[in-house]
């Protein structure tokens, strides 16, 4: 598959709604040069974040990450770009904001894990799986992009 047209999953979290973020996170992924391929605000029900967070239930942080994650809407999103998994990953900086470093979004705009502001993908399986649970496939948006030859 061409690399450019990885995709993944990236996701505002309540907070960063409430914080009006939003811009500032679809800012950082225009900037780098991802492309937008997918947007909507909702308000996720408990199912969806099940799925969503499966790999974390029975955690001791599970029934607070579906509350926070269930306080109110999230804007979801898919990216895609060369590398968009590992270098949103990047962009959107380590779990913990007192790891993250300045220039990650969660360096730049959080203090606690459980308000930590946005979520990325963490492979191209789990990419792959959760666009699946948020996007239809007519929701995901194929576009020609003619400012590719400035960016690859
Ligand atoms: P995310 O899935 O939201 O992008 O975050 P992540 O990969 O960086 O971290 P992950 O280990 O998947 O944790 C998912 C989210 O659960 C909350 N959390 N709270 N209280 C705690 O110790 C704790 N640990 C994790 C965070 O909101 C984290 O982003
Ligand atoms: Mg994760």
């Amino acid at each position: 598959m061409d690399i450019r047209r990885q995709r993944t999953f990236i996701m505002v979290k309540p907070d960063g709604v409430q914080r009006r973020l939003v811009g500032e996170v679809i800012k950082r992924f225009e900037d780098k040069g991802f492309k937008l391929v997918a947007l909507k605000q909702l308000h996720a029900s408990e199912q969806l974040l099940r799925n969503h967070y499966a790999e974390h239930d029975g955690k001791p942080f599970f029934p607070k990450l579906l509350a926070y994650i269930g306080s109110g809407p999230v804007v979801a999103m898919v990216w895609e770009g060369a590398n968009v998994v590992d270098v949103s990953r990047k962009l959107v900086g380590a779990t913990r904001p007192s790891e993250s470093a300045p220039g990650t979004i969660r360096g730049d705009f959080a203090i606690e894990v459980g308000r930590n502001v946005v979520h990325g993908s963490d492979s191209i399986e789990s990419a792959q799986r959760e666009i699946g649970f948020w996007f239809t496939p007519e929701e995901v948006i194929e576009w020609n992009d003619h400012s590719n030859v400035w960016i690859y």
